[in-house]
């Protein structure tokens, strides 16, 4: 979790000016980062909690909001940042930026800009586990707001149908870009349509990084030994704006401040002190927070992409013929 704090921290401050938006101008001189980046800050304890029970077979889909599901399933922080810097030793050699970083060498198979589509990429990934005979599980994080999709229901209707090793995680922080997710959403939410489609679900505290990983070993075991699909639905904050030059006036400030009072990490640090573990709690901060800097001097140092990347690595649908 603080390796997850300490990157997307670091990101934050190198986008810093990179945009114009919100009534923010972009700074004269353009920032390390050049573009909005969609902060998971405060909601770490899902990405770690899950990802802690998964091996580098296992398959991940994620979100927009995908820079901790990334680190967590183990992707290099320091060819994310490149990433994110617009360098050519990112993972998509500068040109995708941070919603479309994947590392399949860790089963990550990708963020993705667009709501609930990470749903069906992740059941048709457990599809071909399941054809292959392969002994892992696809795991797919989504929204509050992907639900409100047709993706989701397709996707949870042919992971039953077919009986998949897939466990859908939605990552419920009641808002949806800058609209509060309830007016807009018929029922009680992920749970209640996943059970009523026979997928047993399990919700859970998604600010308490213990109650997240207890819950998603239990229900990840059952998945491995053959139970077909299920869902984890935490309930967690985000502490940010949509996205990073988003200052959020739209939220209520005492909901904002009872989230960051119920930090994750914050309430883990305190309780792991107090249980008399200060020195490792320092040391995993110290680690960490040197790996995000070696990475942010990795990517200020790494070269832009050649100009003649601009043509690569681009699809020709052969349609691109106008008279
Ligand atoms: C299909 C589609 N519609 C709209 C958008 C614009 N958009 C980007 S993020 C977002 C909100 C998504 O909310 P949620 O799924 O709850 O995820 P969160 O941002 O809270 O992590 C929207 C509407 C989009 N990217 N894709």
């Amino acid at each position: 979790m603080v390796r997850i704090r300490a990157f997307e921290d670091a990101a934050e401050i190198a986008s810093q000016g990179g945009v114009a938006a919100w009534g923010k101008e972009a700074s004269s001189t353009p920032a390390l980062v050049r573009g909005p980046l969609h902060l998971s800050t405060g909601q770490e304890a899902v990405a770690a909690g899950v990802c802690a029970h998964l091996t580098p077979a296992d398959l991940l889909t994620s979100t927009h909001r995908g820079h901790g599901h990334t680190l967590a399933k183990g992707a290099d922080p320091a060819r994310m940042m490149c990433e994110l810097f617009g360098r050519a030793t990112g993972y998509n050699g500068g040109k995708g930026g941070s919603m479309h970083i994947a590392d399949f060498s860790v089963g990550m198979l990708g963020a993705n800009g667009v709501v609930a589509a990470g749903l069906p990429i992740a059941v048709g990934a457990a599809q071909g586990l399941k054809i292959r005979g392969v002994d892992a599980i696809a795991v797919c994080f989504f929204g509050d707001g992907a639900i409100n999709r047709g993706p989701f229901m397709e996707a949870l209707n042919w992971a039953v149908v077919y009986h998949l090793p897939v466990l859908f995680v939605c990552e419920d922080n009641r808002i949806s870009a800058t609209t509060a997710s309830a007016p807009m959403t018929a029922g009680p939410g992920a749970s209640a349509r996943a059970s009523a489609m026979g997928i047993a679900a399990v919700q859970v505290d998604g600010t308490d990084v213990r109650a997240v990983s207890n819950a998603a070993e239990a229900l990840i075991r059952e998945i491995r030994a053959g139970s077909g699909p299920r869902l984890l639905h935490a309930l967690t904050d985000r502490h940010k704006g949509h996205v990073s030059v988003d200052p959020g006036t739209y939220r209520d400030p005492a909901a904002v401040a009872a989230a960051l009072a119920r930090d994750v990490i914050g309430r883990t640090r305190a309780q792991l002190v107090a249980q008399g573990h200060a020195a490792q709690v320092e040391q995993i901060e110290r680690e960490a927070q040197a790996e995000i800097d070696a990475a942010v001097a990795t990517a200020t140092a790494a070269p832009l992409p050649d100009p003649s990347a601009a043509y690569t690595d681009i699809q020709n649908t052969g349609a691109g013929v106008w008279a």
